[in-house]
């Protein structure tokens, strides 16, 4: 049976500065917390960086050409901290600001909707060196770059997401180290987590106060699907711990004003959370215009005594570091059934539970899946043409849970393909295709893969086709 989405809803497809500009050294961009991590060697696989990446910067144009072709109704793309502002204080740089405002306008020029995100993890590396997120003082630069942006490109760009999943930059950055800056320590994941929260209120203040009423500002978060491995009282307390470090640590104090007090309690040996300021969870909890909700896999997880192969286990990268401070003992399982490229198991009813929890959880704020999608190894076959069928099966059965999550209440409103090209997976570096469009690396030619012939035709029709 066909399954037709509502009208007016938004087929997009997402990218990341650093994973698809290159031109890391021009126009007075200077180096963020990625090129730091990805020139460290050890850190990306292969020693790949983002230095040329898919070299967007210079081919946005072709880029925007494809999304036309793609019929895309929107474009998800994040701003450059450091190509804007490199210091990460003070004046902007004109010419990095130029180079967004092209691209806003080749894409209303095409007809597309802009979809703007100031952060995705690539903090200007001076604001590392000053102590990055664990400091207080990031989250009041980042209003301030949050309201330059919003100065430049506030007449044109009507939907803004502040921070794309913050649970990265905290944990991963600070806590297990798999991700840029790369340190592992335990308490400065929460100060981070506390200060990009911070940032998302500051931020939100700061683009309302530049910015037409019209305008919508959001933010961008990857819910963990957390599901216990056996009922037993150990393994749900498992469930709950991680749902507080994965999940609540942002959706207290953004929906609720507060942290909750079993995560306060959880990581009681580590914090007294005395760097929460009066006044801070108020900031936070700024009105949200529309929720952004990535889901890729969802997470099994169970009690462990064994701190280092519960840590080894998380799904999130090699480490032997934990990214969940104060719960290390906590395995992580693989859940049954067929995965992707990245190892992870393919579970469209995850998306499913998380459209209807933050639609339990946030009343009235519409929803947008921002990021869902799949890495496989797509290879061109002898005539240069790029099948993947596998991916068109996970999107099929990812939106179909989606259509299924309206017909059941959520006011879901949009949907965006992770990724509209193949691009720099982070520590995995070009390894990992999760592209409708195939990227020939040494050429940078474009394919579109069947994947992306077949989202066209989504997008022209708002029909899903029967699998
Ligand atoms: O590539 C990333 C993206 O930057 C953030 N969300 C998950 C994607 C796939 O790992």
């Amino acid at each position: 049976m066909t399954l037709s989405f509502p009208p007016g809803f938004l087929w997009g497809a997402a990218s990341a500065a650093y994973q698809v500009e290159g031109a890391a050294q021009e126009d007075g961009r200077t180096p963020s917390i990625w090129d730091t991590f990805s020139h460290t060697p050890g850190k990306v696989l292969a020693g790949d960086t983002g230095d040329v990446a898919v070299d967007h910067y210079h081919r946005f144009r072709e880029d925007v050409r494809l999304m036309s072709e793609l019929n895309l109704g929107a474009y998800r793309f994040s701003v450059s901290w450091s190509r804007v502002q490199p210091t990460g204080r003070g004046p902007a740089v004109q010419r990095g600001l130029d180079f967004y405002r092209a691209l806003v306008d080749e894409l209303l020029g095409a007809g597309i909707q802009p979809v703007l995100t100031l952060y995705h993890w690539d903090l200007p590396q001076e604001l590392e060196n000053a102590g990055g997120w664990p400091e207080r003082e990031t989250a009041e630069r980042f209003a301030e770059y949050a309201g330059i942006v919003a100065g430049a490109l506030g007449d044109r760009v009507e939907f803004w997401t502040t921070l794309n999943e913050p649970w990265c930059s905290a944990f991963l950055g600070y806590g297990s180290g798999v991700h840029a800056p790369g340190r592992t320590e335990r308490l400065a994941p929460l100060r981070a987590a506390h200060h990009l929260n911070l940032a998302h209120g500051l931020g939100a203040q700061a683009l309302r106060a530049a910015l037409p009423a019209r305008a919508q500002v959001a933010i961008s978060l990857n819910p963990a699907v957390v599901r216990p491995l056996t009922d037993k009282p150990e393994d749900l307390d498992a469930q709950r711990r991680i749902d507080a470090l994965a999940n609540r640590v942002f959706s207290g104090p953004l929906l609720r004003g507060a942290y909750p007090s079993d995560l306060i309690r959880d990581t009681a040996s580590i914090t007294d959370w005395s760097f929460v300021r009066d006044g801070d969870l108020a900031v936070i909890k700024h009105p949200l215009d529309a929720l952004g909700i990535n889901y890729y896999t969802p997470s099994l997880v169970s009690a462990a005594d064994d701190e280092e192969s519960a840590a080894r286990n998380d799904g999130h990268g090699d480490s032997s570091h934990s990214p969940w401070p104060g719960s290390e003992r906590v395995s992580f399982h693989q859940t049954p059934g067929e995965r992707t490229e990245m190892g992870w198991t393919i579970d469209p009813s995850g998306l499913h539970d998380l459209l209807m929890r933050y639609s339990r959880e946030a009343p009235g704020v519409p929803l947008y899946i921002t990021e869902n999608g799949a890495a496989f190894d797509d290879k061109p076959d002898a005539e240069g043409a790029v099948h993947d069928p596998q991916r068109i099966d996970y999107l099929q059965a990812h939106l179909a849970a989606a259509h299924q999550a309206i017909a059941d209440g959520a006011d879901l409103r949009g949907y965006f393909l992770w990724s509209l090209m193949d691009n720099f997976e982070w520590a995995y570096g070009y390894s990992k295709r999760f592209g409708a469009v195939y990227i020939d690396y040494p050429t940078q030619a474009r394919v579109p893969k069947s994947s992306a012939h077949w989202y066209a035709r989504v997008a022209r029709t708002g029909e899903l086709p029967a699998a």
